[in-house]
């Protein structure tokens, strides 16, 4: 299939980087500006760090700079943070997080004309266009994701199907009777949905039209994108985002799937260090800090997303892009697990896990302390039913491949199909830390 490099404004995505860097420089100067005569918590906390909007004289001083954190949305809840009048808010979403206060985040029409562009562009990288249908099988609710998707999707003049989650033996049949081109979903809902397909005696490869994926919005290894498209013969797209940033809409991938390109005409990135805040040099791993230059209700500077990632050493891309691009998301900071004095990230086990070829996609990690000693134990389910000696064989197997690559020895369990838990829709919940109960 001939590749081709996809945009939607070449003008401003393949713009040369002085041109980005000024435009990013004027916009950041007016971000911090606004908030700092509008929002009483920026304010304050800018007159704290002795910092006056004239400071800000290059791309660099954006170093001068406080962070903020989500905990500050927090404590600001629910409209603390408004650079507007409530009058110009036209939509709000909130954090899906379970505990505490949720977090909200407001969007004027301004911003919503913003976030639909970010993720048309987005969409438009992958090549869909007016006459592909999206099939927008992400929460239109709290969580961002179906509206983005869907305003993203209508933008680009394309059919979206505002479908969300749940119900998932519907939605196989929609895909497939409405001749869906294009499917949002987080990654374990694409895979659950072709296992469902399948149990309907549906080939997602064969009986849907379904050729691009977006899918986002939690961790997913590239073994797994490879499972993903090989079900649904289809080429996903790594789409990264989060409610504090509009939603889904920052960075994307391109055809070539190395790394995904920040819309950075509208946010500035940095990877810091995330002990000590400093900065990092390209292809150091740390925090990803994000500020956006044109969010209208709600300016942040220099948030803390807590997202592990790196910023990959190159401005250029062979799509033509100029904008930077980060590594795929390793996960968030506080997901990474640590197992007597070793750190873990589960992303490193699910490479190792769905590289075996017995084993399905669907697995869990469940960390619990035994005494002295923290205990991990990895589940997996087989892909078909294997009797009791071949299972201690490939668990064997798979315990020492883990220990190379995570230091830690696991104990392995392997179950038969089915035996895991699913979800139909929604981020998933592959580790259970028992330490934590
Ligand atoms: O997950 C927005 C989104 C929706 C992104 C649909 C992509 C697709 P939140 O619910 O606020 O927003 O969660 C944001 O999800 O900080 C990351 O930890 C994680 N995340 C988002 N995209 C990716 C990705 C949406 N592509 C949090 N890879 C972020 C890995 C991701 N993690």
């Amino acid at each position: 299939m001939p590749v081709k490099p996809y945009m939607l404004h070449p003008h401003i995505e393949a713009a040369p980087r002085k041109e980005i860097e000024k435009l990013q420089l004027q916009r950041l100067r007016e971000t911090v500006k606004r908030a700092y005569e509008n929002v009483p918590f920026y304010h304050k906390k800018l007159k704290e760090a002795g910092i006056k909007p004239e400071d800000i004289r290059s791309l660099e001083d954006v170093r001068k700079l406080p962070f903020t954190y989500k905990d500050d949305l927090r404590q600001n809840y629910p409209y603390g943070l408004l650079a507007v009048p409530i009058e110009d808010v036209v939509e709000i979403h909130a954090s899906s997080g379970t505990t505490g206060k949720p977090t909200i985040v407001a969007y004027t029409s301004k911003d919503l004309e913003n976030w639909a562009e970010l993720m048309a562009r987005s969409f438009a990288a992958g090549g869909v266009s007016r006459g592909d249908i999206v099939y927008i099988a992400l929460g239109y609710h709290w969580f961002t994701g179906g509206l983005g998707f869907h305003y993203g999707a209508q933008k680009l003049g394309a059919l979206a199907v505002p479908a969300g989650t749940g119900y998932t033996q519907r939605h196989v049949m929609m895909i497939r009777d409405l001749g869906a081109t294009v499917l949002g979903a987080v990654p374990n809902y694409a895979l659950r949905l072709a296992e469902v397909a399948l149990e309907m005696g549906i080939d997602p490869a064969k009986d849907t039209r379904i050729s691009v994926g977006f899918l986002g919005a939690e961790m997913w290894s590239e073994e797994m994108r490879k499972r993903i498209n090989k079900l649904w013969d289809m080429d996903s797209y790594d789409i990264y985002g989060m409610s504090e940033l509009y939603g889904p809409g920052t960075a994307v991938e391109c055809h070539l799937h190395d790394g995904l390109h920040v819309w950075e005409d509208h946010y500035l990135v940095e990877v810091v260090d995330p002990k000590t805040g400093e900065p990092l040099e390209p292809e150091e791993e740390g925090v990803l800090v994000v500020t956006p230059l044109t969010h209208d209700a709600m300016p942040l500077i220099r948030y803390w997303t807590n997202d592990i990632t790196k910023l990959l050493d190159t401005t250029s891309c062979d799509c033509g892009r100029t904008m930077r691009k980060i590594a795929r998301i390793k996960g968030r900071a506080d997901d990474m697990l640590i197992i007597n004095g070793v750190n873990v990230f589960p992303q490193a086990i699910e490479l190792v896990v769905l590289s075996q070829p017995w084993a399905s996609p669907y697995y869990q990690i469940v960390v619990e302390r035994e005494g002295e000693l923290d205990r991990l134990y990895v589940y997996v389910e087989a892909n078909r039913k294997l009797d009791e000696k071949e299972k201690e064989r490939l668990a064997e197997q798979l315990k020492h491949q883990l220990r190379e690559t995570i230091i830690v020895t696991p104990r392995v369990i392997i179950v038969d199909p089915g035996q895991l838990p699913r979800q139909e829709g929604g981020k998933a919940k592959r580790v259970i830390d028992k330490r934590k109960m």
